[in-house]
């Protein structure tokens, strides 16, 4: 049974029983380094232009979030300065002429506290939201995000961001591993990749819904419009 103060939301691949008090917006790596040219992600060989499209529904998204005053987490992927949280692996992988921790137009890249790393202007952080660093693709690995989302009493999650098959697949399966409920809005999430993007998407609603829910962020809004 719906609590009360829940509302359904119509997702793939059946309505979402979205409680606003118990579920957080997670917003992942909406990064310089991932969305600018000269970043991490042209670094790896992509068009970053690709990624913007995700910004305006973020945007929209976040306000209406931040109007109803529910909770959210915003989260970074980079390393620190001395790159001891760097594996190998990472550090070596792609075939560019430059790496992690190497100088950059925006900083070196994918280091905290350089201008690359930090979150585009249009989705920054308020002095009161969290934000989460990560070291590795998923949210929940090596931080405190899971701490954060208990002392909260969060058991859904919205996740939004980019990649749609890198950082925001790894971070989901973590969260459903782990008992969360997560919508994911197509239009808030991005990839490099369009072909990707929509296989992404049906991954997560195939067999029922294995990893989660999918639907639009004009959806979302409609019911924190209801909700207010
Ligand atoms: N390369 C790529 O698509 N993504 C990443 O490396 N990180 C995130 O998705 N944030």
């Amino acid at each position: 049974m719906p609590e009360k103060s829940s509302i359904k939301i119509e997702a793939e691949p059946y309505a979402f029983v979205f409680t606003p008090a118990t579920c957080a917006l997670l917003i992942l790596d909406m990064q310089r380094d991932f969305l600018e040219p000269g970043g991490f992600g042209e670094m790896l060989g992509n068009d970053v232009s690709q990624l913007r499209q995700a910004i305006e529904p973020n945007r929209q998204l976040l306000a209406a979030w931040r109007t109803a005053g529910l909770k959210v987490v915003h989260a970074r992927e980079g390393h620190r300065p001395d790159l001891s949280d760097l594996s190998h692996s990472k550090k070596n992988r792609g075939w560019g002429k430059t790496s992690i921790g190497d100088r950059g137009p925006m900083g070196r890249i994918l280091v905290r506290g350089e201008q690359g790393h930090d979150i585009i202007p249009e989705l920054y952080p308020l002095p009161h939201e969290p934000i989460v660093d990560k070291p590795g693709k998923g949210a929940f690995y090596a931080t405190d995000l899971q701490s954060l989302l208990v002392n909260w009493g969060i058991t859904q999650l919205i996740i939004t961001g980019v990649t749609t098959e890198v950082c925001v697949h790894t971070t989901l399966r973590e969260a459903n591993d782990r008992g969360y409920d997560c919508l994911i809005p197509s239009d808030c999430v991005a990839s490099y990749f369009p072909h990707f993007h929509e296989m992404a998407l049906k991954m997560i609603t195939a067999q029922g819904g294995i990893f989660g829910w999918v639907c639009n962020s004009a959806r979302i809004l409609a019911a924190l419009a209801k909700a207010a």
